[in-house]
């Protein structure tokens, strides 16, 4: 057995709250597009030892990037490309140097006092922690009966399709071991399906997933980006190819710029991980 000596082998731990101290550096990814008065109460909810706090700005029109800095002088300001949810947290996932990457969202609909939960599975042997609002424990403030019923609708279907349990699909407020990203392949997943790519991919790769129990609070102001129908058919186009692409990974399309974009997605990957090697971070 190796020697843990002292002060030193105890000084890389650090408490999270609940009996816990974890060793790896943690990142917070929060895309907002328009959200400046959600911060002040998001960013007070995300506790103090998260090393990284990381905004992906979606085009705001509001001062969200400039209430972001002002909040939290540390926050680091993504300006994302493309449009949509996946767009943003694939390029926040992509910024982020963190060990384990959290996403929540901006509109004060997910509390970071839970980020301890989704941590403590992480470092206790889940490669992947799933929000679920529908778990004993968890809820909702928020869902509407449409909302509902189409989320029942389409974990029902990925359950039956890809042989999982999972009581929530549809659901943003997830964390998970960054070395595992590459593996999903989100890419080409711009939209609001981008949650329920993740935890499909997440199982058909083989990830050791812990569903989370969550409370999903009422948007503070403004108004949701979901289209129900119209994200909830995007959704459901998904699960269906990914299904008929057998154990290979379904793409929108076969067209030369998403193959482009896939190319690039990876360029920067490995690019990404060329540098955290250097920074001595260990990468798988
Ligand atoms: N950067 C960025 N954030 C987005 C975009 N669409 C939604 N969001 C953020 O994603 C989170 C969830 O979006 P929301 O509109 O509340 O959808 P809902 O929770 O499903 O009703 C919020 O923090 C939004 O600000 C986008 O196109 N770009
Ligand atoms: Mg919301």
């Amino acid at each position: 057995m190796g020697e843990v000596s002292g002060q030193n082998a105890l000084a890389a731990y650090r408490a999270i709250g609940g009996g816990v101290a974890i060793v790896p550096s943690v990142s917070v990814v929060v895309p907002a597009k328009n959200e400046s008065r959600n911060l002040a109460h998001v960013f007070s909810t995300i506790p103090e030892w998260v090393d990284e706090v990381v905004l992906v700005d979606g085009h705001s029109t509001d001062d969200t990037v400039a209430e972001a800095q002002r909040l939290l002088p540390s926050v680091k300001i993504v300006h994302q490309q493309g449009k949509g949810k996946g767009d943003a947290l694939i390029a926040g996932f992509e910024a982020a140097k963190g060990d384990i990457i959290v996403m929540m969202d901006a509109d004060g609909s997910t509390d970071g006092a839970e980020i301890p939960r989704f941590v403590a599975a992480l470092t206790t042997g889940a490669d992947f922690a799933k929000g679920s609002r529908f778990a004993s424990g968890g809820g909702s403030d928020d869902i509407t009966f449409n909302r509902h019923l189409g989320n029942r609708i389409l974990s029902t279907m990925v359950n039956i399709l890809f042989g999982t349990r999972y009581t929530d699909l549809c659901y943003g407020y997830n964390a998970f071991w960054a070395k595992h990203l590459a593996k999903m392949d989100l890419a080409e997943f711009t939209g609001f399906e981008i949650e329920t790519v993740m935890n499909v991919r997440a199982a058909k790769v083989g990830l050791s997933i812990q569903e989370i129990p969550s409370h999903e609070y009422n948007r503070l102001h403004g108004m949701s980006n979901l289209n129900v129908l119209r994200d909830g058919i995007r959704i459901g186009k998904f699960i269906v190819h990914e299904w008929l692409s057998g154990s290979g990974q379904a793409h929108w399309n076969s067209g030369s710029s998403a193959t482009a974009r896939r190319q690039e997605h990876q360029a920067r990957l490995e690019a990404s991980l060329v540098a955290a090697k250097t920074a001595d971070v260990e990468v798988p």
